[in-house]
């Protein structure tokens, strides 16, 4: 029997398997995967393989190959690390322009660790209804910045659930990654779109406030009409600490077809002479604000800062 790993406490794994059935299961044996040290072997969003047993739970004997996964550190020190997520479809990133002020470096942090993952992102626009006159201009500008390098943005106002129709088309039949800082409207937007989620967001939340920082505790939460809402506490971002100083520029799209102009193959787009993105900033074909993240990720791989991504 197949299904999917809904939730993650420990050594157990909650699997929703292929007829229906949710069965309690353990991991049989000893998992080594490819190029992992991981903590968990399995993590939600695993499609998995169960042996059922007479008391009614199961064993997971095999997982099958992963589309994508994201991971952090299991600890600063450690080499070992924690999967926190597999198969994703997608990453709706949940951004504020104030009440509290989402930064750009914040947002394209998080934009090109998805890339690194090939994880399509979606920029949710939430509490439309606080922003006067002038914030709703700038708004407007990000949008703008956002959709002509290509991400889809979406404005919303989860108190009131407007355009969160909108939204639930998007989430079904798909698993998608919740983000953002906190107090943007996560638990809001989750308990809009799953009104009896309530009492399940509540209580990953007081456990994240309890200082579980290494937290082992994961779940998707499942809409009624198909499809999975992941809201793990401490995925701000991706990991980015296995980003390569070089591949950097690649997932800034738009720097990226730039830096095709490049005089130098191997240009950091800092002082070389030749430098088709540092001119592309000038003539404001790039976007400062998006210069300025890629230059402050750069900086960061220089200190190698990035290990404490999470
Ligand atoms: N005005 C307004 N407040 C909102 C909206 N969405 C959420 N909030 C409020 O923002 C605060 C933080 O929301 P919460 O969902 O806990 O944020 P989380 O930390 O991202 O989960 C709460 O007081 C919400 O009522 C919105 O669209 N408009
Ligand atoms: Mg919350
Ligand atoms: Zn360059």
């Amino acid at each position: 029997m197949k299904g999917l790993v809904i939730k993650n406490t420990g050594s157990w794994y909650t699997v929703k398997a292929d007829n229906g059935k949710i069965i309690e299961s353990k991991i049989k044996g000893n998992f080594r995967l490819k190029g992992i040290r991981s903590t968990n072997p399995v993590a939600v969003g695993d499609r998995v393989e169960l042996i059922t047993n007479q008391e009614g739970t199961a064993f997971i004997s095999a997982i099958e190959d992963r589309k994508n996964y994201i991971i952090r550190k299991a600890s600063n020190l450690s080499k070992q690390s924690h999967i926190l997520a597999a198969n994703l479809d997608q990453a709706f990133l949940i951004v504020t322009i104030s009440h509290p002020q989402t930064s750009t470096t914040f947002i394209d942090r998080f934009l090109a660790g998805a890339e690194a993952y090939r994880i399509p992102v979606v920029l949710v626009f939430n509490k439309h209804d606080v922003l006067d006159e002038d914030e709703i201009r700038y708004e407007g500008m990000m949008i703008n910045l956002y959709e002509t390098i290509g991400y889809q943005c979406k404005v919303i106002c989860a108190k009131t659930g407007e355009g969160v129709d909108e939204l639930r088309q998007m989430l079904q039949g798909k698993i998608t990654l919740f983000s953002g800082n906190s107090g943007v409207g996560k638990s809001t937007l989750i308990n809009q779109l799953l009104p009896d989620a309530h009492l399940r967001t509540s209580e990953i939340s007081e456990a994240h406030d309890a200082g579980m920082h290494t937290t082992t505790f994961s779940e998707m939460l499942e809409f009624p009409g198909g499809g999975y809402v992941i809201d793990t506490p401490g995925i701000k971002g991706f990991g980015t600490f296995d980003i390569e100083k070089e591949e950097l520029t690649s997932y800034f799209k738009e720097i990226f077809e730039f830096s095709k102009d490049c005089k130098f193959s191997n240009c950091t787009h800092t002082h070389e002479p030749g430098c088709a993105v540092i001119r592309a900033v000038e003539d404001h074909y790039i976007s400062a604000s998006r210069y300025q993240s890629y230059l402050s990720m750069l900086e960061d791989k220089d200190e190698n800062k990035y290990r404490e991504a999470f």
